[in-house]
């Protein structure tokens, strides 16, 4: 069934659990609101543990079958799943501009498109996978990939199916069965993926969905003792309880949670070159990107010059319709979350900042009065100690920093809980590279950002996580390696 985008009927969202769609068992309801315009558009059920544990059950039913398949039979169906998405491309997109506020024009670019690559991508990595051998005087160790077993995939709202397809094609590619459990602010486009896995005719069980929120279903799903690994993206916090929570029946956890990410401006950049690409990284998705460059630290000598640059390319943002192609930026999550970034443009002022543009709600039109809208906003003039220059927002607010020389960058840099990735803005690359060895960070950009080879290990170190995925990294970690060694004859 094609749901459709923008209508006025409410749509009615049901878990998966072993191919069937199902009402939670309490019957109870979760609305699902267009953070652009504050309207219902969707509900989704209030899950708890009876559908939780239903979901397991499925998933260990199928477990058995799906890990006999052969690698290849399990990447076939990783390309099936790519191209029944690829049929339904513009009804993701338009979807998930409509669940999460987000412009069409990056819905479209960013999270339609990763979705069906992710699928494609492992697809072709576990087609390559390859036995390792290490021979001994007088053995042979042949190093095996087995099926870790029944798996939690646990979502966030900011990038939707882009991360769901991250974690499901990996995890379902190296023999699993898993159970999805979406962020309750965004669960359309999870549905629609559901909805491809079934006319894929995947078997029954190999991928279980339920929707709810953390508390009554994630955490119990965590927790239960048929569940053997997790794989979690979402805020530090949660992501601290989560991993309590998987060690304590020492299920596999990988955690990718929040940033504060550093944009350092080398004195040799070509500011008119790169300016552009740099206010793509601090406002991407509203700033609501793990990876998203919110604290820009500018060499001395050209902070002026680039300040007055950066803010005129941020005032010729277009905010409004997502649904207008020529729209940069479209509205926050939800209400909570923008009266979390509004409190951090209080507390910038507060704690001696300069509000050099932004942090205002913008006038677009009746149709959004309803919407989680705020305008890009700069900070200068804040100590690299503060806590707006330190504590993850998640929304677009930067705050602009001078420093003398790349020492007082990689420290300033280095000077937060947190350590996901960072960027880098040089005229001199071999200098740049120097800077990123000395940044305690998961990745690092040298004049580009988001440009993603999927390949290469993804994650981050200290508050932004535990674990890497990506690649190989994700092969293993979906995986148990087992080792056999055969003695001569
Ligand atoms: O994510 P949560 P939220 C940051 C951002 C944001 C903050 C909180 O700063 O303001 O995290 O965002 C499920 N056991 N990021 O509240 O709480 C929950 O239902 C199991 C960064 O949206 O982390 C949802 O599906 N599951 C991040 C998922 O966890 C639990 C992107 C994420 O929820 C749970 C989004 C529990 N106890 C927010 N509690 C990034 N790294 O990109 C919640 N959940």
């Amino acid at each position: 069934m094609e749901m459709k985008v923008g209508c006025d009927q409410l749509i009615d969202i049901l878990n998966h659990i072993g191919g069937k769609e199902v009402q939670g068992i309490d019957e109870n309801w979760i609305l699902n609101y267009a953070p652009s315009t504050g309207k219902v558009i969707s509900r989704i059920p209030k899950s708890s543990y009876q559908d939780v544990e239903n979901a397991v059950k499925a998933a260990k039913n199928a477990s058995e079958g799906w890990a006999k398949l052969s690698k290849d039979e399990r990447a076939d169906w990783l390309d099936k799943i790519a191209d029944c998405l690829e049929s339904r491309f513009d009804e993701i997109a338009s979807l998930e501009s409509l669940d999460t506020g987000k412009p069409i024009r990056i819905s479209r670019a960013v999270d339609a498109t990763r979705s069906v690559t992710n699928f494609r991508f492992y697809a072709q990595q576990i087609r390559e996978l390859k036995i390792e051998h290490f021979r001994m005087e007088n053995a042979t160790n042949h190093v095996i990939k087995r099926p870790v077993g029944v798996g939690a995939l646990i979502t966030p709202w900011n990038l939707p199916l882009y991360l769901l397809s991250w974690k499901v094609a990996p995890a379902i590619g190296m023999g699993n069965t898993v159970i999805c459990k979406p962020s309750e602010l965004t669960p359309m486009t999870a549905n629609l993926l559901m909805q491809v896995i079934k006319d894929a005719g995947l078997p029954d069980g190999v991928v279980n969905l339920i929707h709810g929120t953390g508390i009554e279903a994630g955490s119990p799903l965590v927790s239960h003792p048929d569940v053997r690994f997790v794989s979690f993206t979402g805020g530090t916090e949660t992501g601290s309880v989560v991993g309590r929570d998987a060690a304590a029946s020492f299920k596999k956890i990988s955690l990718e949670l929040g940033g504060k990410n550093a944009t350092i401006v080398l004195d040799d950049c070509d500011i008119d070159r790169h300016i552009d690409s740099i206010v793509r990284a601090s406002f991407l998705n509203q700033g609501q990107v793990c990876l998203c460059g919110s604290r820009i630290l500018i060499q001395e000598a050209i902070y002026e010059i680039f300040k007055t640059k950066f803010v005129d390319s941020v005032n010729r943002l277009k905010i409004g319709d997502p649904s207008d192609e020529n729209t940069d930026l479209g509205s926050l999550i939800s209400p909570q979350h923008l009266e979390k970034v509004t409190s951090y443009v209080n507390l910038a002022i507060e704690e001696g900042g300069t509000i050099l543009t932004g942090g205002i709600s913008p006038e677009i039109g009746a149709e959004f009065e309803g919407g989680n809208w705020i305008t890009p906003t700069v900070v200068d003039g804040l100590s690299p100690d503060s806590r707006c220059s330190t504590e993850e927002i998640f929304g677009p607010l930067v705050t602009l920093h001078p420093f003398k020389n790349d020492e007082d960058a990689i420290r300033i840099s280095n000077g937060t809980r947190y350590g996901l990735a960072g960027s880098i803005w040089t005229n001199d690359s071999s200098r740049g590279e120097n800077i990123a060895k000395q940044m305690d960070t998961g990745m690092v950009w040298i004049n580009t950002w988001l440009h993603r080879d999927l390949r290469v290990p993804f994650g981050g170190v200290k508050d932004s996580g535990l674990g890497r995925e990506g690649g190989k990294w994700s092969l293993g970690f979906y995986s148990e390696a087992t080792n056999i060694c055969i003695m001569d004859e």
